[in-house]
């Protein structure tokens, strides 16, 4: 089933230069970015995706740094993209992520693990309607689909 979800590449990977690569990873992956933007995220929407950990004690570092630097806040759309986003992403705490990971490849700490993705379909709603207005999701069918998918 096709899905969509929700990919930020966080300030690290934007200072480090790194979003080319992260991003031909999806592309070569097979999988479709349909909405693609960088931006500086205000504190209330930083604060607001990050709901769930805001009893945590590493809450306010979490929203400077995300708020610190641009990010490039994405929708990206295959089958059963999700999970496999997740996978292609690595775990939470790099130093544990597997090599061939993103954070696995380029991340060393937990709080500078330089991407985000969604971690199930209803974050992936959420998350998308917090930073994309429909009008931003871009609709069109990829030339190669019928050689990506069987
Ligand atoms: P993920 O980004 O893998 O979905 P979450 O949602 O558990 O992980 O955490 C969101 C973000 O909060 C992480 N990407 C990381 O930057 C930060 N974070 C999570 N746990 C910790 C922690 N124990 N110490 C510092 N930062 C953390």
């Amino acid at each position: 089933m096709s899905e969509r979800s929700f990919v930020m590449l966080k300030p690290d990977a934007v200072l480090r230069r790194l979003m080319g690569k992260v991003l031909t990873r999806f592309e070569e992956r097979g999988l479709k970015i349909v909405a693609a933007k960088m931006m500086e995220i205000p504190q209330e929407l930083a604060k607001e995706h990050y709901e769930e950990h805001k009893e945590k004690p590493f809450f306010n570092d979490l929203i400077s740094y995300i708020t610190s630097e641009p990010v490039l806040a994405m929708v990206i759309e295959g089958e059963e993209c999700i999970d496999l986003i997740r996978k292609m992403v690595g775990a939470t705490n790099p130093k544990e992520a597997d090599l061939g990971t993103v954070r696995g490849d380029y991340a060393l700490d937990m709080g500078r693990n330089i991407i985000h993705a969604s971690d199930s379909s209803e974050s992936a709603k959420r998350e998308i309607a917090l930073f994309f207005n429909d009008s931003e999701i871009c609709k069109y069918t990829m030339p190669d689909e019928s050689l990506i998918y069987e």
